[in-house]
């Protein structure tokens, strides 16, 4: 499924320096199919693509579904749970132990609306945020920049204490300002706060740290691409705790 058995040096060095790493077409084309097919076979999916544009259009994500977490992958999609590559990347940012949170799917069509700035670090047990939550977002039709392209901030995952306003797990999706985030927050990284647009092919993979921060572009109404879906695979150290899930109890239990 993977066109790596695993990660170079390199690839590491970049995900502990700037909080994030990208794999562009690391997916073989069978494997790239594989997964569309599994996310085309979600009847949730399927539902969501049958539906009118107008009714697509209402709620506070317009053209965008999000499943989290995505329970229908089949066997491409469980192999970014066991592929050699994977355990490989994961066994050299975690060590021995690790597990998995769960895999997420969004889709995104034309008209929709993108997201601030943010991070999705979020354990139900709040001290234990600065252990590890690997975020591998797979892209099987890839994006160009401008159109729901990711943008990351190298460097954010440093941040170590977040602002009373923005406590207590970093900013909202509407608090996402950058020019106010790196006012706020680039004394403690040590460097500015600057997003970096992505683009990239076909089946391709961005690792993220989960404390690195990250907004998606909108995707415009003309845009060539009528569809971008990504498929997220969550992991934490083992015997970490699990992450909010926007549940309030969630939020009540948090030390
Ligand atoms: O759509 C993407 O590329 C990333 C999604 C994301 O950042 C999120 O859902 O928190």
């Amino acid at each position: 499924m993977f066109r790596l058995e695993r990660p170079a040096p390199e690839h590491l060095e970049q995900f502990h320096e700037h909080g994030f790493v990208s794999f562009p077409g690391v997916l073989t084309d069978a494997g790239r199919l594989g997964l569309t097919g599994e996310i085309f076979a979600t009847p949730a999916v399927q539902e969501f693509l049958r539906a009118p544009a107008a009714a697509r259009a209402g709620g506070p994500r317009p053209h965008r579904l999000s499943l989290v977490p995505w329970l229908d992958l089949g066997v491409w999609g469980e192999r970014l749970f066991d592929a050699p590559f994977v355990s490989a990347l994961l066994g050299a940012v975690i060590g021995a132990r690790w597990h998995f949170c769960h895999a997420q799917l969004r889709v995104s069509l034309r008209g929709a609306r993108g997201l601030g700035y943010h991070h999705d670090n979020l354990p139900v047990v709040l001290a234990e945020r600065d252990r590890w939550y690997v975020q591998m977002l797979y892209y099987p039709e890839g994006f160009t920049r401008g159109d729901a392209s990711l943008r990351v901030v190298p460097g954010s995952h440093k941040i170590r204490e977040w602002r009373e306003e923005h406590q207590p797990y970093g900013p909202t999706l509407r608090e996402g300002s950058l020019p106010l985030l790196d006012e706020l927050y680039a004394g403690q990284v040590g460097r500015p706060l600057r997003a970096q647009e992505l683009e990239l092919p076909p089946g391709s993979l961005v690792v993220l740290d989960g404390r690195t921060l990250h907004a998606v572009s909108p995707k415009p109404s003309h845009s060539p691409q009528a569809m971008r879906t990504v498929v997220i695979s969550c992991s934490r150290n083992r015997g970490a705790s699990p992450q909010y899930t926007g549940d309030p109890r969630g939020v009540a239990r948090a030390g």
